[in-house]
């Protein structure tokens, strides 16, 4: 019965996000006029999830050579207020060369890929990234694969070497190999491995990290989240009237369809209150504070060893991550 009434919640903070998200398109907070454009269209790989202009991530490098300024992909921030995230659709092959500008321009030293090159016999997402002894020439960039590990039975870690313009660069790709598009990933432990592999070879440095699978909404959006939500944890910001449901409403306002199904939401839910009671139970003077906070709500969680009592009901939009900031 509990997880019934968990799961009615849930639907319910879902359909909640997805009505206010539809609003903001209507009424116009969010339009999406760059990706709408006769010379863009042909860029996006969905007709139907165009960047948001507000937010959408805007290229300069090689424009004097008559590249335009468009890619699908948008700035996400992170709780510093920074653009910590760009969340971007997987490459076409006439978009592969904007791919690499962006990942160029802006300093992107970790990619994180959510889905596959195929799935169910369809296209999706067009290999950017070099195959061994097989360097690949896009434009004026050069890649060319130095390590491919398998991290656990889901992760792929490349390591890529990127040469532009006689500098020469490393850019590291993890690829989540077995996470359906709508779906949720049967581990979800492998979740938050991957995000914490990215946060580590990011190290101190404070690009962006590139997060895409096919439309660069769904996975993409619990991978952010996630990482958000982990980020929160670290730096003590987690306000003792958390809720995802301000965090994932956020993402959503800053690239479309962010969190694309209940499934996926639900699965964000858990996997979140996974990384609350593993912080709970977690002795470092790091989560002292967030103990002293938060703790009285988790008790519950404590004890059942469940996940069922994280605040759920939905609050302003907006409220939470204001007093974050
Ligand atoms: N029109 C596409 C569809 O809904 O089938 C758009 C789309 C495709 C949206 C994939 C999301 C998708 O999933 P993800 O963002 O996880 O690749
Ligand atoms: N770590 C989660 C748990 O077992 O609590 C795993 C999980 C993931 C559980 C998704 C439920 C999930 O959603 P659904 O209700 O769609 O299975």
């Amino acid at each position: 019965a509990r997880g019934g009434r968990e799961r009615a919640i849930l639907a319910g903070e879902f359909s909640d996000i997805q009505a206010l998200s539809a609003a903001w398109k209507t009424e116009r907070v969010c339009s999406t006029e760059a990706g709408s454009m006769p010379g863009n269209v042909r860029k996006n790989r969905y007709k139907d999830v165009l960047p948001y202009d507000q937010t959408r991530v805007i290229l300069s490098l090689l424009q004097e050579e008559g590249h335009g300024d468009y890619i699908n992909g948008n700035f996400i921030r992170g709780t510093d207020g920074s653009q910590a995230y760009i969340a971007t659709q997987g490459p076409l092959p006439h978009t592969l060369l904007d791919f690499w500008r962006l990942v160029w321009e802006f300093g992107v030293k970790v990619i994180l890929m959510a889905c596959r090159e195929m799935e169910n016999g369809r296209k999706k997402c067009e290999r950017y990234w070099a195959q061994e002894q097989e360097p690949l020439q896009i434009g004026l960039f050069c890649i060319t694969l130095t390590r491919e590990t398998w991290l656990n039975a889901d992760i792929m870690l490349r390591t890529l070497q990127v040469t532009f313009q006689k500098e020469c660069r490393s850019v590291y790709q993890l690829q989540y190999m077995s996470w359906p598009d709508r779906g949720v990933p049967s581990n979800p432990k492998h979740v938050l491995t991957i995000v914490e592999e990215a946060r580590r070879l990011q190290g101190s440095g404070s690009s962006p990290l590139c997060v895409h699978c096919s439309a660069g909404c769904g996975r993409t959006g619990v991978l952010c989240t996630v990482d958000y939500v982990r980020q929160l944890l670290l730096t003590q910001m987690i306000p003792p009237n958390f809720s995802l449901f301000n965090v994932v409403l956020e993402m959503r306002k800053q690239r479309p369809a962010a969190v694309q199904t209940e499934e996926q939401y639900r699965f964000l839910y858990h996997t979140v209150a996974q990384m609350f009671f593993s912080a709970l139970q977690n002795t470092s003077p790091v989560y002292q504070n967030f103990k002293e906070n938060c703790a009285p709500i988790y008790d519950d969680a404590l004890s059942f060893q469940t996940f069922q009592t994280l605040p759920t009901t939905p609050r302003p939009p907006g409220e939470v991550l204001r007093s974050i900031s």
